[in-house]
């Protein structure tokens, strides 16, 4: 008998226990273990009921995800669930943890489920790009009703135990699985309950089968943020057969969405956004054993934007911070704006309406540096410029404890050059978050060349314990994303000078995915901060510098690449603007010409693949996968297209680079040639994945 599953006998009770850390996915392994307990306990005369508990962390967590790339191995989860259901003997699923995708598909399969409070249980396939593929469809909308089975298999998200209780998930709450599944287990014998198969259970589908709005409104409601995604219609489809067809056709159509998902693009690419997360949380070259330091408080200096939005990812995470400022008026400003945006979020419905003063109650703000003396962490999110850094550090240097980790805000300067003003460089790093900070998911976590590795796993820890994902990168201007966000800017500016109007650009990019276009951007973010550093730098931009002389600096103004309506930050395609752009290349004697869509894709995104090879190259980041987590968690790319280093691979670097060199001619840009690893791989027929195994 299996190892990984073992069965223990309470009088008359068989007690099945998986144990299969991490997270008790169901391996092969697993599958057969279940399969042969149940099956002897079945046969076992002694038996008269069954538990299924999990030992370690969590009930089953899904599908062993890593099998999906593998031919099938038997028993199929099918099978265990069909035996599991058809079981004569009471069968009770008893949860703690998370049980999740195929391990709640497992506990929809036994007749009962019990839970301990603070269990989560959810179905989160769509995440991965796929549909619940063991039944879920189909046994989730009779155990709850269509209308939360669609919120639940269309999103993603769990539900909590109080919930799975007042929706019928689960048959009740107990304090502990195996003493609590056991007593249920018993109950259900002394009164002789009749064995609850959700599979013979239509009465939840009954309103909608009389009213398919009912589904169909709860499915419009949850795919209005789809674009682009085909898993949520999937997932739709499926539940909609679950209405209209008997179970077992219900299945079958299930099955058939869930084989299509599991071989297309999206999933794979999904698939791999999901390790390629974990992985980057594992920061290479820490020597074995490296604790993190320890951090009681933090604080953050600049109660600006940026500094602001820190302060409340912090907060939101429940740890307090104290917010530094240089005056009380900036000081106030700050802390007001953070007090409505949480108001707006409550009035929104997003926070409970206590949410606005507990929050606001974690964050302390003071006037002057010296409040930082007893900070563990120190983030800097000051103005942007070298000099204030400098200023600032220098600062925290005379008046930070030792062994306090200083980390800056910066988004590209030269994290080296900051340490050194300090007499403590391994303590100094970047933590860079992305605006607006407490929503975007991403941080880059910048190493300089003296930074200690012990300094660097703190910063990634506490990342990650306000829910952000942390990525490793090195010293050079921009770090990873936004030296990669400068190739494609670089390229957008050049189209417009080529012909291609701002709309005709963002829309191949929002097309393909990308929340916005470049020029969308420039509004969001204000023409004018560029324009003032060309002026500083005595560099031109012809297009961009009329706009600026035109006033237009972007929603600011109502008016930028785009016009706006007041109140709205919709782009509205603007003549005007299609105006100053045939002026400024009458003046400068230049010719529009027709660009197709495919060539503004390829370089719009080609270039980026570019620059992303060069910062392999210099080592600036660790994987090609880290790539991919900053710009899907940075900067929204679509994580159905795995992030712009695994799209290159499915493209192919053969293809990449011979555009790139058509390019290079065509705009007479040496900086379009394939970079040197590129080019390597592109010759050997390698992919950037290849690099992760060593090639
Ligand atoms: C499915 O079930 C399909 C079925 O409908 C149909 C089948 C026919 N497989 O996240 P963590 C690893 S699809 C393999 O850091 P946490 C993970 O890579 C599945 N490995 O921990 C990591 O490895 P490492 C539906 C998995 O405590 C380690 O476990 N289920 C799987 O922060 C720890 O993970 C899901 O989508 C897996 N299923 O969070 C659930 N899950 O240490 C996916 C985890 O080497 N999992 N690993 O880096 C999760 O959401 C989180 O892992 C969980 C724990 C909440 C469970």
């Amino acid at each position: 008998m299996s190892e990984i599953v073992k069965a223990e006998h309470r009088d008359g009770i068989a007690i099945i226990t998986v144990d299969n850390p991490p997270v008790n996915a169901l391996s092969a392994a697993v599958r057969r273990g279940i399969l042969e307990q149940v099956n002897a306990a079945v046969a076992d005369p002694k038996v008269q009921a069954i538990v299924l508990t999990c030992a370690g962390r969590t009930f089953i967590a899904g599908a062993d995800i890593t099998e999906f790339n593998k031919p099938p191995q038997p028993p199929s989860l099918h099978e265990v669930i069909d035996a599991l259901d058809a079981s004569p003997k009471p069968i009770v699923a008893a949860i703690h943890g998370t049980a999740l995708g195929g391990g709640l598909e497992t506990a929809l399969g036994c007749h009962f489920r019990v839970a301990v409070k603070s269990a989560k249980l959810g179905l989160p396939e769509v995440k991965l790009g796929l549909l619940p593929g063991a039944g879920g469809t189909q046994r989730l909308p009779r155990a709850v009703g269509p209308e939360l089975a669609v919120q639940m298999i269309l999103g993603g998200n769990p539900i909590s135990a109080a919930e799975a209780l007042s929706h019928g998930l689960i048959d009740e709450v107990v304090d502990d699985t195996v003493a609590g599944g056991e007593a249920f287990a018993r109950k259900v014998l002394a009164e002789q309950r009749s064995l609850r198969r959700l599979r013979d259970d239509d009465s939840k589908l009954a309103a909608a089968r009389a009213d398919r709005s009912i589904f169909t409104n709860a499915v419009a409601a949850m795919t209005k943020k789809a674009r682009g995604f085909e898993a949520p219609f999937a997932c739709a489809d499926a539940i909609g057969a679950a209405i209209d067809l008997p179970f077992d056709e219900g299945m079958k159509r299930e099955r058939d969405g869930f084989l299509k998902l599991v071989v297309g693009d999206q999933s794979k690419a999904q698939r791999y956004a999901f390790f390629a997360e974990r992985e980057a949380a594992k920061v290479a070259g820490v020597p074995e054993g490296t604790k993190p330091r320890p951090v009681a408080k933090v604080a953050v200096i600049g109660a600006g934007t940026m500094g602001g939005g820190i302060a409340m990812s912090f907060a939101n995470a429940g740890i307090p911070v104290t917010l530094i400022e240089t005056g009380e008026q900036p000081l106030q400003r700050g802390l007001g704006i953070m007090q409505k945006n949480y108001e707006a979020s409550a009035a929104r419905g997003g926070l409970p309406p206590d949410a606005p003063a507990k929050r606001m109650a974690l964050i302390t703000g003071v006037v002057g540096l010296e409040h930082v003396k007893d900070a563990d962490l120190i983030i800097e999110a000051v103005f942007e410029t070298m000099a204030v850094k400098k200023e600032v550090f220098s600062a925290l240097d005379a008046y930070a404890k030792p062994g306090a980790v200083l980390a800056s805000n910066t988004s590209y300067l030269n994290i080296d050059a900051i340490a050194s003003v300090t007499k403590r460089p391994q303590d100094v790093l970047g933590m860079h978050f992305f605006s607006p900070a407490n929503v975007m998911k991403l941080c880059e976590i910048v190493r300089g060349v003296q930074t200690a590795p012990d300094a660097l796993l703190t910063a990634v820890t506490v990342a990650k314990a306000i829910a952000k994902v942390p990525v490793v990168v090195g010293v050079c201007d921009g770090f990873v994303g936004n030296r990669m966000l400068a190739a494609r800017s670089n390229q957008a500016e050049k189209l417009l000078f080529e012909g291609a109007l701002p709309q005709q650009v963002d829309a191949v990019v929002t097309k393909f995915g990308m929340p916005m276009g470049p020029f969308a951007m420039g509004d969001l973010a204000g023409l004018d901060i560029g324009w003032r550093s060309r002026q500083d730098r005595g560099i031109k931009s012809e297009i961009a510098d009329a706009l600026c002389e035109a006033g237009r600096f972007g929603q600011k103004t109502g008016k930028g690449y785009y016009a706006y309506e007041a109140g709205s930050r919709a782009p509205l395609p603007d003549p005007e603007v299609e105006a100053l752009i045939n002026d400024t290349l009458a003046k400068l004697g230049l010719k529009r010409r027709e660009i197709s869509d495919q060539e503004i894709l390829e370089r719009m995104i080609y270039p980026m693949i570019n620059e992303g090879a060069r910062i392999l190259e210099e080592k600036i980041a660790a994987r090609p996968s880290d790539i991919d987590v900053v710009w899907i968690y940075g900067y929204g790319w679509p994580v159905y297209r795995g992030g712009p280093m695994f799209y290159a691979d499915l493209v192919g670097l053969k293809p990449i680079a011979e555009r790139l060199s058509h390019y290079a001619k065509q705009t007479n840009d040496p900086s379009l040639e394939p970079a040197p690893l590129l080019k390597r791989l592109a010759d050997e027929g390698k992919t950037f994945a290849s690099l992760a195994k060593g090639g």
